[in-house]
Formats: structure tokens, C-alpha cells, sequence
């Protein structure tokens, strides 16, 4: 399994409020190498396939509804130790929590509407990057 790679999303709101290219721009600068990208708008059905972890928690509902109202792009990124450290550039689930100069400190307005997505395993971020992007998209 390759190891070095994670998945991300920039999400709805984030899209929504403009911050694509400063999200990328923080991306970048933290030495990830972007190997797939696209906008792209996740279905409810996809939606309840990549959070089926999920589907038991009571903010289920909400989350399918936010992560389907628009476009987002979905990314697969490139560094050594890719899924801790882009959990660290993201920063905590609730952005009230997460560290300054974090994504979510700078671009997530509260713990559902949280700017990014990223994989929280190296298992995971294969099977996220697989479900949105195919071998002949990947660079
Ligand atoms: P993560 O994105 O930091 O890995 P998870 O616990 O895996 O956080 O939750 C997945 C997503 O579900 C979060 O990023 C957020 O959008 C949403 N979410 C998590 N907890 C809550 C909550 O308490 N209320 C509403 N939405 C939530
Ligand atoms: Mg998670």
C-alpha cells in the first residue's frame, strides 16, 4: 500500500466563500505535491458512501446535506507522512478547538461546516482517493 499519500476535500463552504485558492496555496507551501484535483459535487448517495462511518451519529443528516449543496475539489496530495501531517495543517474537527494558522482555524466557520476534509489513515486515504479519482487521473 502506498503510504505517503492522503485525501482531501476542500468543502462546500469553503468553495462557496472563495477560499480555493488560498487552501491550495496553504497546501502547497506545506510541501504536499497536489497528484489528482478536480471540482467536482458529490450526490447524496456518494456522500453516504464515503461518511458511512457516520451513519449512526445524529448530525448524519446534516453533514450528507452540507457535503452535497455544492461544489467541492477533491485532491490527492503527496509528502512523506502525508495523513499526520495534513491532519495537523488542518487542525481539529471543531475549528474552536483547532490550533492557530490551522486550515479550519483560518477557513472553517464551526465543527459541521469545517472547510477541509482529510483521510485519517493511510488505509482510509487509499480507499477516499479510489472512490473519487481512477488510476489514469492520478499524476
Ligand atoms: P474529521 O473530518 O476531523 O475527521 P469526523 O469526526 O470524521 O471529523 O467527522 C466527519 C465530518 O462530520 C466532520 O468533518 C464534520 O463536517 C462533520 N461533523 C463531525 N462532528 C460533527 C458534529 O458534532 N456536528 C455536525 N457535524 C459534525
Ligand atoms: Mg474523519
Amino acid at each position: 500500500m502506498v503510504t505517503n499519500r492522503t485525501f482531501t476535500m476542500i468543502k462546500p463552504d469553503a468553495v462557496e466563500k472563495g477560499h480555493i485558492g488560498a487552501i491550495l496555496e496553504k497546501i502547497t507551501a506545506s510541501g504536499f505535491r497536489i497528484v489528482a484535483m478536480k471540482l467536482t459535487q458529490m450526490t447524496a448517495s456518494d456522500a453516504k458512501t464515503f461518511y458511512a462511518i457516520h451513519k449512526e451519529r445524529p448530525f448524519f443528516g446534516e453533514l450528507v446535506e452540507y457535503m452535497t449543496r455544492g461544489p467541492i475539489v477533491a485532491a490527492i496530495l503527496e509528502k512523506d507522512n502525508a495523513v499526520e501531517d495534513f491532519r495537523t495543517l488542518i487542525g481539529a474537527t471543531n475549528p474552536a478547538e483547532a490550533a492557530e494558522g490551522t486550515i479550519r482555524k483560518l477557513f472553517a466557520a464551526s465543527i459541521g461546516e469545517n472547510a477541509v476534509h482529510g483521510s485519517d489513515s493511510n488505509e482510509n486515504a487509499a480507499i477516499e482517493g479510489a472512490f473519487h479519482f481512477s488510476g489514469r487521473e492520478m499524476f
